[in-house]
Parts: structure tokens; sequence; C-alpha cells
């Protein structure tokens, strides 16, 4: 069996639903073009991350000197069906809640996926030292790294990118979470994989998730502006939130799932069956008062190790006092 083969057999075993692996040349003109417009645009807000180390994350071989591959993953994030009753934390299972309830993305109801697939990844890129040599160099990466994660992807015959800007998966869908390993190993690519995906999977003949964001940030024009996207705005923008947006976000705690709900790939897709990585229910809906009550020890107690302990307990307050306020209207 070839290495390559090896390699995505054992990411499977790993865990992960999908492998595919692309070379480190920077990224294709086109997306760099894309890049560049988005930022130029004043579209990534305040998120000052993504005006640096950009040569970095248009390009492998500038974050790891001598990469010559990248192997990129996914990680399927659709939840059972009525994955466990909707409770709020401190209550006990099964209990409504009384009052008012704040939502909370999907992915953020898992735990905190950058350490669950980071060792993942680690182990992988050990397993293929072990079958290279010795020297093999690597890095991985999981969101946080300047890297253009969706853009490897599509080059690694993962998926095609769907009017949401998500990577969309044939069969998993946009609910998938993306991470690499950037190394010095040279290994056989995708590209007839990608080939295959881009001409059999498209969005064409819908525009579901542009019609279901709540604040037009996926634009009709077909370009993307943070500034408005929930998403950004519940957890990554500091300070107060603009009250015409504000009025928008509705009963959204953290994150935003309606542009990937909308999308028929994911109504066709197998929900995650990675029992390691854990999804916790309670978190779906979260209990607004308790949230404004909160001391930071339960904040701390409640969410270490969940995607929504990033946030900080003050930004949790701050959206769940803009939720009470859409939720009373
Ligand atoms: C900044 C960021 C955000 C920002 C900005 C999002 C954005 N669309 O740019 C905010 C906070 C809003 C956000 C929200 C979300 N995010 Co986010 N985010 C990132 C991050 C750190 C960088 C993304 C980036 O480079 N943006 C800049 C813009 C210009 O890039 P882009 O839209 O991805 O477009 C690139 C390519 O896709 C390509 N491209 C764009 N359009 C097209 C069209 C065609 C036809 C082609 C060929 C190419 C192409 O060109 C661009 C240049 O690289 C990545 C992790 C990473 N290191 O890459 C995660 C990441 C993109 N996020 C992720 C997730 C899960 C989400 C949310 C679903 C979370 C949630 N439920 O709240 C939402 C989805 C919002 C949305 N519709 O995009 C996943 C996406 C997985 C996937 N299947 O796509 C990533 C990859 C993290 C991960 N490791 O899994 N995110
Ligand atoms: S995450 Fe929500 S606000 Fe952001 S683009 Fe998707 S639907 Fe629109
Ligand atoms: S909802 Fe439709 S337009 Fe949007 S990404 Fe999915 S298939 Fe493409």
């Amino acid at each position: 069996m070839g290495l390559e083969q090896q390699i995505k057999d054992k990411a499977r075993e790993l865990g992960f639903d999908a492998v595919g692996i692309t070379d480190a040349a920077p990224i294709e003109p086109a997306q760099v073009e894309r890049f560049h417009t988005w930022l130029d645009s004043g579209h990534a807000g305040q998120m000052d991350y993504m005006r640096r180390n950009v040569e970095k994350r248009l390009s492998p071989g500038a974050l790891l000197v001598g990469a010559q591959s990248v192997v990129v993953v996914a990680l399927n994030y659709k939840p059972l069906v009525g994955a466990g009753p909707c409770a709020c934390p401190g209550q006990p299972q099964g209990v409504a809640p009384t009052g008012p309830v704040g939502r909370v993305a999907q992915y953020a109801c898992y735990e905190d996926y950058h350490d669950f697939m980071k060792p993942l990844l680690h182990e992988l890129a050990v397993f293929m030292r072990e079958r290279t040599a010795k020297a093999m160099r690597f890095k991985v990466c999981v969101d946080s790294v300047p890297l253009a994660e969706r853009a490897l992807a599509l080059r690694a015959g993962l998926g095609f990118i769907g009017r949401s800007h998500t990577l969309i998966h044939p069969t998993l869908g946009p609910q998938v979470l993306l991470g690499e390993i950037v190394t010095s190993a040279l290994l056989r690519t995708d590209e007839d994989a990608r080939c295959c995906v881009s001409t059999a999977s498209t969005c064409a003949g819908c525009d579901r998730c542009v019609r279901a964001c709540p604040t037009a940030a996926l634009r009709a024009d077909g370009r993307f502006d943070a500034n408005r996207c929930i998403s950004y705005l519940t957890i990554e923008h500091r300070g107060a939130i603009d009250p015409e947006l504000a009025a928008r976000i509705g009963d959204r705690l953290f994150g935003c799932d309606e542009c990937v709900l909308a999308c028929p790939y994911r109504d066709a897709a197998p929900s995650c069956a990675n029992e390691r990585f854990r999804f916790y229910p309670d978190r779906q809906r979260v209990h607004l008062q308790r949230i404004l009550e909160m001391a930071p020890e339960s904040f701390e107690a409640e969410f270490a190790g969940s995607p929504i302990y990033r946030l900080g307990i003050e930004r949790l307050k701050r959206n769940a006092r803009i939720c009470i306020q859409n939720l009373n209207r």
C-alpha cells in the first residue's frame, strides 16, 4: 500500500471523516485576490489577526520552511438529530429551563475542536515521520494558525466552496471542521479528486444560505461582510454592537448556523459518528438570566474546554443582554 493511502487510513482510524493531500504551493492567484479584496474592503472588521502574517496565510511554504505537502482533514460536526434534551447549565438534564434562553452554534456545543483535533493531527504527523524520514518537519494547524484552510481543503479535493463561503464536502456537507499538517515530506497530491468534486457538486440553482442570512452578511454580490455576520458580532467583535445589527441577532447567544442549516448538502449529510468528540446537549440552549448573574468562577467551571470559554464572561454577558432585549420586543 502506498504511503498516501496509509496516511489516509490512519487519519480515518484516528476519527477524521475525510482526508486529502495537496502541495505546499501558494493558494491560487484568484483566491489571493479574493483575500486582499476582502481585507481592503474593511470586511474583516476588528479581526486584526487577519491582517498579520498574510504571506504565511496564503502560502504554506512561508509557514514552514521546506514545506512540500499539506494533509488536510475534515471532522464532521453535524449533531445527531435530537441530541439530548434542551436544558441549561446547572439544571438537571431534561428539565426545561424557565425564562428566556439563548441559542449556541452547533460546533460550540461540542468540546473545543482545537483541543480535540490537534493531538490527533500530531499523532498522524508522527505516524508519517516514522514512515518517511526522521528529519521530516511538520506543523499542525487548526483554525488559529495563519493558513487559508478552506482554500487548501478545496485544493486537496475535500469539497467545493459554496455561496455561504463554507467548504462543502459532497457527502458530509458544510458542517465539517478543518485541520492540516503542513510537512516537508513529498506526497502524491489529490489533484484528481479535486476535479471530480468541483464538477460534481455546486450551488447551481440555489441561494438558500443567502436568503437565510439574518443580516445580509452574505451579500447578493457573492461577497462576505464579517462586520454584519452574527458569528463575528457575537464571537469576535469587542465593545458595543450597532443597535440595528443587535436587533437581528435575535436569540443567538454565541455564533450563528443559519447559512449552514439552510444548505441542502447538510440535509443529506450523515451525523457525527465520532463518540470521542464530546457533544454537550445542555449547551444548545442556555438560560440567559443565569449568564447575567454568573460569577467568573462559575463561568470557568461551566465553560472551560468549550469554544465559549475563549469569549470570556463579559462578552457572553453582553450577548445575553442583547438576546433578552430581542426576546422582550
Ligand atoms: C476569520 C474566520 C471567521 C470569521 C470570518 C468568516 C469568513 N467567511 O471569512 C467569522 C468569525 C465571521 C467566522 C464565522 C464562521 N466560521 Co470561521 N474562520 C475564520 C478563519 C480563522 C479564517 C477565514 C478566512 O480566511 N477568511 C477570509 C476570507 C476572504 O476567506 P474565505 O471566505 O474562507 O475565502 C477563501 C477561500 O474560501 C476562497 N474563496 C472564497 N470564495 C470562493 C468562491 C469560489 C468559487 C472559490 C473557488 C474560492 C473561494 O478564497 C478565499 C481566500 O482564501 C478560518 C480558519 C482558517 N485559518 O482559515 C475559520 C473557519 C473558516 N471557520 C469555520 C467555521 C465553522 C465558522 C462558522 C460556521 C462558525 C459558526 N457557526 O458560527 C461561521 C461561518 C460563517 C461563514 N459563512 O463564513 C471553519 C469552516 C469550515 C468549513 N467547512 O468551511 C474554519 C475553516 C475553521 C476550521 N478550522 O474548521 N469565521
Ligand atoms: S453565520 Fe449567520 S450571519 Fe454569518 S453569514 Fe452565516 S447566516 Fe449570515
Ligand atoms: S445553501 Fe445553496 S447556495 Fe448556499 S452553499 Fe448551500 S448549496 Fe450553495
